[in-house]
C-alpha cells in the first residue's frame, strides 16, 4: 500500500466564479495568471469527489476597513476607482506598477478575494472548519502597502492575518510562503513584528529572480521587536525539488516553527516550484506539496489555511491543489520518490541554509545547477 495513514478533518474551501473575472484587458491576450487556474482547481476537486467532502465558505467582499489593516488609503482609492476608468487609463495605471494587469473587473475581484481568505481563516480560528483551502485570484503576496506588483493588488495573506490578530483572540501566526518567488509584500507588512513567523522558500540568485530584491536576501531577518521572525531561505539557482524542500522544512521551519509555537498557520499557497511550471523551472510534485502540508498539520492544533498564490501549469495547479486538500481532508497520501527526499546529511555548505547545515536535494539528478 503506498500511502500514508493522516487523520480525518473538516476542510473548508473557498472557491467563487466570480474571481474568473479579472482578466486581461484584450482578452486575446494570454497572460500567465490565467481565470482558469482556480476553475481547474474547482474541476480537480470536482472529479476526485473531494468537492463534496469540503465545508463551502461563504464569499464577501474585503471592506475598506479590512484592505486598510496592511494597505494605505490612497492606494486603496487608486485601486477602488479603476471600477469606473476605461481601459485606456486601466492600461496606463497598470503600466506605473511592475508586472500588472487591470480591467474594470479587476478591483471588485481582488477585494472578494481578500474578503474570502479573512472568511476561511475567522472559519478555521473560530473551529466552524479545522483546516482550509483558498483558491483565490488575483494573487497577492508580493503587493506592499502602497504599490501593487507581480500579478498582485491587495496582500490576502496579510490582510487575513492582521484580521484575525485583531478581531479573533490570535497573537501568532506563522506564515508559510512556498511560492517559487519572494512575497516581499508579506516581508514588509510584517517586518517588525514579533507575533508574525514568516519563512519563504523561494529562488533567489543574488537576487536577479523575480522580485529581484535584495531583500529577499538571507540577511532579511527582521527588524526591532521582529529580529528573527523573517527567514528567507533563498535557492541559489532553478531546479529545486521535493528533497530540498522538505529538507528545509526538518532542518529550519519545522524547528523553528515548534519554538514558535503558532495558533494559525497560513500559507501563501503557490504552486510556480511545481514540476512542469515554466516560470518556476524546478521540479515540486504533488506529493511532494501534500507532505508539506501534512507537516504543518501538526502545528498550531491543525489550524492551517492554504491561499492560492502563483502557480502557471494549469494540470500541475489542479494535481498540486487537489493533493494539498486531500490532506487537509485526511485522506491517506502518496509516498514521496524515493530521488526526491532528503538526503543523508552531507558537509557541504549549502548558500540558502548557511554553512552549518548539509547540502539539499543532492539526490535529484535533474537540478540545473
Ligand atoms: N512575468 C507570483 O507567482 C507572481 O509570485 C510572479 C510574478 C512574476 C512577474 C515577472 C514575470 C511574466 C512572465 C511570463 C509572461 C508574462 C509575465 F504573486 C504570485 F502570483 F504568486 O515572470
Ligand atoms: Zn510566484
Amino acid at each position: 500500500m503506498n500511502t500514508v495513514a493522516n487523520p480525518l478533518s473538516n476542510t473548508g474551501l473557498v472557491y467563487d466564479v466570480r474571481m474568473r473575472f479579472h482578466a486581461p484587458g484584450d482578452p486575446r491576450d494570454k497572460h500567465p495568471e490565467d481565470p482558469q487556474r482556480i476553475w481547474r482547481i474547482y474541476d480537480a476537486l470536482q472529479r476526485s469527489q473531494c468537492l463534496d467532502k469540503c465545508v463551502r465558505i461563504k464569499t464577501r467582499e474585503a471592506t475598506t476597513e479590512d484592505i486598510l489593516l496592511v494597505h494605505d488609503l490612497t492606494y486603496h482609492d487608486t485601486i477602488s476607482r479603476t471600477a469606473q476608468a476605461s481601459q485606456l487609463q486601466l492600461d496606463k495605471l497598470a503600466s506605473q506598477y511592475d508586472s500588472i494587469y487591470l480591467c474594470p473587473e479587476s478591483a471588485y475581484v481582488a477585494r472578494l478575494a481578500c474578503g474570502s481568505l479573512i472568511e476561511l481563516c475567522k472559519a478555521v480560528v473560530q473551529g466552524q472548519v479545522s483546516n482550509g483551502f483558498a483558491a483565490i485570484r488575483p494573487p497577492g503576496h508580493h503587493a506592499e502597502r502602497i504599490e501593487a506588483m507581480g500579478f498582485c493588488l491587495y496582500n490576502n495573506v496579510a490582510v487575513a492575518t492582521r484580521w484575525v490578530q485583531r478581531h479573533c483572540q490570535i497573537k501568532r501566526v506563522l506564515i508559510v510562503d512556498w511560492d517559487v518567488h519572494h512575497g516581499n509584500g508579506i516581508q514588509e507588512a510584517f517586518y517588525q513584528d514579533p507575533d508574525v513567523l514568516y519563512f519563504s522558500l523561494h529562488r533567489y540568485e543574488g537576487g536577479t529572480f523575480y522580485p529581484c530584491s535584495p531583500v529577499a536576501s538571507c540577511d532579511s531577518i527582521g527588524m526591532g521587536p521582529g529580529v528573527g521572525r523573517n527567514v528567507n531561505v533563498g535557492w541559489p539557482c532553478a531546479g529545486m525539488g521535493d528533497g530540498d524542500y522538505l529538507h528545509a522544512f526538518d532542518q529550519l521551519l519545522m524547528p523553528m516553527a515548534r519554538e514558535f509555537d503558532p495558533e494559525l498557520v497560513i500559507v501563501a499557497c503557490g504552486f510556480d516550484a511545481a514540476k512542469g511550471d515554466t516560470l518556476g523551472e524546478c521540479f515540486v510534485t504533488p506529493a511532494g506539496y501534500a507532505h508539506m502540508t501534512n507537516l504543518l498539520k501538526s502545528l498550531a492544533g491543525g489550524r492551517l489555511v492554504l491561499a492560492l498564490e502563483g502557480g502557471y501549469s494549469l494540470d500541475a495547479v489542479a494535481d498540486c491543489a487537489l493533493a494539498c486538500v486531500q490532506v487537509l481532508l485526511g485522506e491517506n497520501m502518496d509516498i514521496l520518490d524515493k530521488n526526491s527526499t532528503p538526503d543523508a546529511p552531507r558537509s557541504t555548505p549549502h548558500d540558502a541554509l548557511g554553512t552549518s547545515l548539509p547540502r539539499l536535494g543532492s539526490l535529484i539528478p535533474s537540478r540545473a545547477c
